[in-house]
């Protein structure tokens, strides 16, 4: 499918402790993620979003940063939504994983619902109550189900209601779960662990991935936690996980979305700062532009042109 590209960049990092996060928009930038786009589709650079700094941000029910991070979810739904609105797929560089709460959510107010496929180390569907580290970032997924409803109400995520259903979810990669994040299981969510991923081979996990959300026709957001891939080839992240995608298993999971109802794609939680070597940050950043090339339409066999012919001696 052709695609035009939305590009919104989303520095921030108050969905967890690590500074560097917010570093990550113009990092990708830098490495050319625009001019290697442009070579397969067409994009439109929307910018860096600019995020208000709450004053007097006292931690809710255990969670830090609530209202900073609902009032930098709020402007990106509104950013997403609009992207939408024209036209676009949209792509969103955060930043840290709670941003997913305001893109998915902002890409719902203009489609209507969406399937989620899931790709990350860990659920992050701790609610406030369940969390230990307090980050916000290991708890979107709670704030985005209907299923979950049922939480206290937060301070500055008056403006959002929940907008998926755990049907419409599908998680690839799995291997650091909190036991409180048995909620998960409750909810039956369809759930490819990288214990799956060994079992089944990528291949599988893609087909009956697209198999299981193929019934509902939804438009698929696609959240991407580049510390889903090995910190081997990623390390350059807040909360590296031992025993990861691959990158050819990562870039595969990209290629076969390629060719679905692919409407946006969130890149999250490269931190430029995380890693020890300038080599480790290289790998982590080039690493994540290739999985959004991969996302709409880079192939490994080549791209050739459709009217390609050799040149006459
Ligand atoms: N991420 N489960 C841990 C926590 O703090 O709740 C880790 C969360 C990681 C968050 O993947 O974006
Ligand atoms: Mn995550
Ligand atoms: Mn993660
Ligand atoms: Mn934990």
């Amino acid at each position: 499918m052709q695609h035009s590209v939305g590009i919104i960049g989303a520095p921030f990092s108050k969905g967890q402790p690590k500074d560097g996060v917010e570093c990550a928009p113009n990092k990708l930038r830098a490495a050319g993620l625009l001019e290697r786009l442009q070579q397969q589709c067409a994009v439109k650079d929307y910018g860096n979003l600019t995020f208000e700094n709450v004053a007097l941000d006292e931690p809710v029910k255990g969670s830090k940063s609530v209202r900073t991070v609902g009032s930098a979810n709020q402007r990106l739904s509104e950013a997403v939504k609009a992207l939408k609105r024209d036209g676009h797929t949209a792509v969103m560089l955060g930043g840290d994983h709670s941003l997913a709460i305001g893109s998915i959510h902002g890409h719902t107010a203009a489609v209507g619902p969406v399937s989620v496929v899931w790709v990350d180390a860990h659920a992050d569907i701790h609610t406030p109550l369940t969390s230990n580290t307090g980050n916000i970032h290991g708890q979107p997924m709670s704030y985005l189900l209907y299923e979950l409803q049922s939480k206290p109400p937060l301070p500055n995520f008056s403006w959002m209601k929940p907008c998926l259903s755990s049907r419409d979810l599908v998680y690839i990669g799995l291997r650091d779960v909190d036991p409180e994040e048995y909620i998960m299981k409750l909810l039956a969510v369809k759930a490819f662990s990288m214990t799956q991923v060994d079992q089944l081979g990528v291949a599988k996990v893609m087909e009956e991935t697209c198999d299981y959300l193929w019934d509902s026709k939804k438009p698929i957001h696609l959240s991407y936690d580049i510390d889903a891939i090995d910190p081997s080839v990623t390390p350059a992240t807040g909360t590296p996980a031992v025993g990861g995608l691959t990158y050819r298993e990562g870039i595969y999971i990209t290629e076969y979305l390629c060719q679905t109802l692919l409407s946006a794609v969130d890149m999250v939680e490269v931190n430029p700062l995380r890693g020890r070597t300038e080599d480790d940050v290289h790998s982590t950043v080039s690493t994540a532009v290739d999985l959004l090339l991969g996302c709409f339409g880079r192939r490994r066999e080549g791209n050739h042109l459709p009217d390609y012919s050799l040149p006459e001696p």
